[in-house]
């Protein structure tokens, strides 16, 4: 009996470790893309899954005083990005924002973000009948690997 408390103790705690569940959103794996000196806007990535249809309507954080949600998109051979009103999250399904498509970008940095740093974001979602939800997540930052993309912001 004791052995199966423990196990359940630990599932419990491995879980909670990579993914925040609150309401009807769970957040896996968020991540921030490391920065350099003087680069002023990075993304933040995760995979959303909503309980029921939500939509990701914004989000802030206290590392950049602009946070907006983006989606990326191939035009011209050139990577651009536009804001978008909002993301919207099927019930039960998970929605990837990944590099090369949906982010939340945060702009206006202060200072730069390294690996081992985590950035706290808070996520918004809104339900079908309107009502609002805020999720608080941490996510880690991840070094910038790949050199950066010729990339243009199209409205900011
Ligand atoms: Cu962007």
């Amino acid at each position: 009996m004791k052995n199966v408390r423990n196990l359940v103790t630990a599932l419990v705690l491995s879980c909670s470790a990579v993914a925040a569940i609150a309401g009807d959103v769970t957040v896996s794996e968020p991540w921030v893309r490391g920065t350099v000196a003087a680069q002023k806007a990075t993304g933040a990535f995760m995979g959303l899954t909503a309980a029921k249809p939500m939509r990701l309507v914004g989000a802030s954080s206290p590392a950049a005083p602009a946070v907006e949600v983006h989606e990326m998109s191939m035009e011209n051979d050139v990577m651009k990005m536009r804001p978008v009103a909002g993301i919207d999250l099927p019930a039960g399904q998970m929605v990837a924002l990944k590099p090369g498509g949906y982010h939340i970008m945060l702009m206006g940095l202060t200072a730069p973000l390294h690996a081992g740093a985590s950035v706290p974001l808070t996520l918004s979602f809104e339900a079908a009948d309107g009502t609002r939800e805020e999720v608080q997540i941490e996510a880690p930052v991840r070094e910038l690997a790949a050199p950066a993309m010729k990339m243009k912001h199209g409205a900011h």
